[in-house]
């Protein structure tokens, strides 16, 4: 069943990630020489310890169209790219993943669009990455499929691979029934997720729209979070992503980034209150709904741009896909618009970046800024929530956070708020802006020592040995109990 391919890397491996993307960039330095660098983000330091070390690979693609690079060693991991040809780019990834999936999956935020020539595609590369992944996992291995790219991924693997014990994560929302059966290729998609001995999702109401579809569109058995399948049992349960708490706290009290927090704060023009947001430039993220709120309040008087300012990081993403590119120049006339009619000279009352910033700038940002506006319509989970709490070990600053995303079940402390509701996203800002200390501090203790306790190596550690309590069917009705950190 296992090919003997042991002299190609990443052979035999007993843990495999499979992800859209690997966990390294190509880089080229001054000397012009180009290298592979560890991506940012949490994601890859959280699945590290799991792969590295043991073995394990990461099967994924580089990020450039083209030939792909032979297997190589990183960190301690195998690296396994698959290559995607430029076509195959705009079909699966652009398309299929991002005008048709990530709309869907958001609500119809945007309206997704459904092309034929793009599922072709979606389901071709979803073979490549199930074959590279089929080559390099050792018999009985662990295998963690990641996101919306690949949920064809678990059932193409079984079927070549019955030995493997696969498990697979939604990073981003699941939607409801009368929504998710809008899709030509619907039944599909879930005998793609039900390919895995579990299905992990951001939070309990995800899972359980999974767990009706399986029900109402396959007519499978299911109870709780068990869906009976060919024979097996698959468990579809509630893991919320999280964020390395410490170290982002610890980066965030470090002088060099105090000392930048304090000279943001002096090159704002030393305001008395600085509002901040930092998002993809995305139209789930809610960016107009915060700008309108601040133009409102700047309208009505309640606030001045004099005291008051708003700090809008909007890091360029999916630059190619059309709805992106309408929602930049909307965005961005509103920031014109509201500069135009409140700024002074020197004085603008949005500062707006479309730009990505260091990390130890945005920890700056977070240390910097008095009220965080998270907005988003809908949110599998926001960790830019999360990164804001743990930035302030100081108990102060104040976070607005959408009813919409994951993060709302756990940052109860937060001033919650219905981004469709304007009205209620202005009051609860004012109320924001002006919360006494005493009463922030407060919030912000809850929320830390809720973060501290469910960091990204809690969420990584228990998806693990979850999928590997799930090793050698059938299931024990304890895989639905009592896990921490679940929600629900
Ligand atoms: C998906 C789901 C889920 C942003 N700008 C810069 C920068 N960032 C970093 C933030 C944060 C990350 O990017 C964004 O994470 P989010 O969770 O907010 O959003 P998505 O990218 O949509 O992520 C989401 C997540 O997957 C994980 O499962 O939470 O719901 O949509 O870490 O800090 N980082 C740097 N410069 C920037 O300019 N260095």
């Amino acid at each position: 069943m296992v090919e003997n391919n042991g002299d190609l890397v990443g052979a035999d491996s007993p843990v495999v990630v499979v992800a859209n993307r690997l966990p390294v960039d190509l880089v080229t330095g001054p000397d012009g020489q180009s290298r592979w660098q560890r991506s940012p983000g949490g994601l890859v330091t959280a699945l590290e310890p799991f792969v590295a070390g043991r073995g394990g690979a990461w099967v994924g693609w580089s990020g450039s169209a083209g030939e792909a690079p032979e297997p190589f060693e990183s960190g301690g991991m195998s690296l396994i790219p698959v290559p995607l040809q430029e076509a195959e780019v705009d079909r699966y990834y652009e398309g299929m993943s991002n005008a048709s999936l990530w709309p869907l999956y958001h609500d119809v935020v945007e309206k997704p669009e459904y092309h034929r020539t793009w599922w072709d595609t979606y389901v071709q590369v979803n073979k490549r990455f199930a074959e590279r992944t089929a080559a390099v996992a050792a018999e009985g291995a662990i295998v963690w499929v990641h996101d919306y790219q690949l949920q064809l991924v678990p059932a193409l693997l079984r079927q070549s691979r019955p030995d493997l014990t696969i498990g697979f994560f939604l990073h981003i929302p699941f939607p409801p029934y009368e929504l998710f059966t809008q899709l030509p290729w619907r039944s599909a998609i879930v005998e793609g997720l039900l390919g895995a001995d579990l299905v992990g999702f951001q939070r309990p109401a995800a899972a359980a729209n999974f767990v009706q579809l399986a029900r109402r569109l396959h007519d499978l058995p299911a109870r709780g979070q068990q869906i009976e399948y060919e024979k097996r049992t698959v468990v579809a349960r509630a893991f919320p992503i999280s964020i390395d708490v410490a170290a982002f706290d610890e980066l965030s009290r470090s002088p060099e980034v105090l000392a930048r927090a304090a000279e943001i704060r002096k090159e704002l023009g030393n305001p008395a209150k600085i509002i901040l947001g930092v998002d993809r430039l995305d139209y789930t993220k809610g960016i107009g709904v915060r700008l309108a709120a601040f133009q409102e309040l700047l309208e009505d008087g309640v606030i001045e741009a004099a005291d008051t300012v708003l700090v809008q990081v909007a890091t360029p993403s999916r630059e190619r896909v059309e709805h992106y590119v309408h929602m930049r120049e909307t965005i961005e006339q509103q920031v014109g618009h509201i500069n135009g009619t409140f700024g002074s000279i020197g004085g603008p009352a949005v500062h707006y970046f479309n730009q990505s910033m260091p990390r130890e700038e945005l920890a700056a940002l977070y240390r910097a800024a008095d009220v965080m506006l998270v907005t988003p319509y809908r949110d599998g989970m926001n960790l830019v929530a999360k990164e804001y709490v743990a930035a302030r070990g100081d108990l102060r600053g104040a976070l607005v956070l959408s009813e919409f995303a994951g993060a709302a079940a756990e940052l109860k402390q937060a001033f919650l708020v219905n981004p469709h509701d304007i009205a209620g996203v202005k009051s609860q800002l004012v109320r924001a802006l002006r919360v006494e200390p005493a009463e922030a501090a407060k919030r912000m203790r809850g929320m830390r020592r809720h973060l501290f306790k469910n960091d990204l190596e809690h969420w990584a550690g228990s998806f693990f040995d979850a999928l590997r309590g799930r090793a050698g069917q059938p299931a024990s009705s304890d895989d639905s109990r009592g896990q921490p950190g679940a929600q629900g």
